[in-house]
């Protein structure tokens, strides 16, 4: 199951984060959110809809809506669609303890999704405009992630 990992990492008698589940029906836009999480490491946790769930990336530094200024994003496991609208704190040793705030958020149209290379329009507020995400060659988890020249 897709949101096995996100299950296991987490007790929900403690954190209020969504339940893992995956949703179903076919929607006309496709969510993006960022989410700030100050855990132990700051970082930014991007987040594309896609086939019932959120494909993530913890984003170690702030994303830039500068044109080729490129950030690490490390794969991490997919969340339920329900994360897209999470904010809160999630408890001392609990799994990502520390505050989670939404930093930019709107719908995101793939141009094109492939295993190790992504294309796609973000319409957010901070970020606007064509992005890629490309896989490094054998890195099983690391990808660039970056706003790439329009054509
Ligand atoms: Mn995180």
């Amino acid at each position: 199951m897709k949101l096995d990992k996100y299950a296991k990492r987490r007790n929900f008698s403690k954190t209020t984060e969504p339940l893992p589940k995956i949703k179903t029906g076919k929607k006309e836009k496709l969510i993006f959110v960022i989410h700030r999480h100050a855990a132990t490491h700051l970082h930014y946790d991007l987040r594309l809809e896609w086939k019932g769930t959120l494909m993530s990336w913890a984003v170690p530094k702030q994303p830039a809506n500068k044109i080729n200024e490129k950030r690490l994003a490390v794969r991490v496991e997919d969340h339920p669609i329900d994360y897209a609208g999470f904010e809160g704190t999630i408890p001392a040793g609990e799994y990502g303890a520390g505050k989670v705030k939404i930093w930019d958020k709107g719908c995101w149209i793939p141009e094109s999704v492939k295993k190790d290379k992504i294309v796609f329009e973000l319409a957010g507020k901070k970020l606007k405009g064509k992005f890629a995400l490309i896989k490094f060659k054998n890195q099983p988890k690391n990808w660039l992630f970056f706003k790439a020249k329009s054509d």
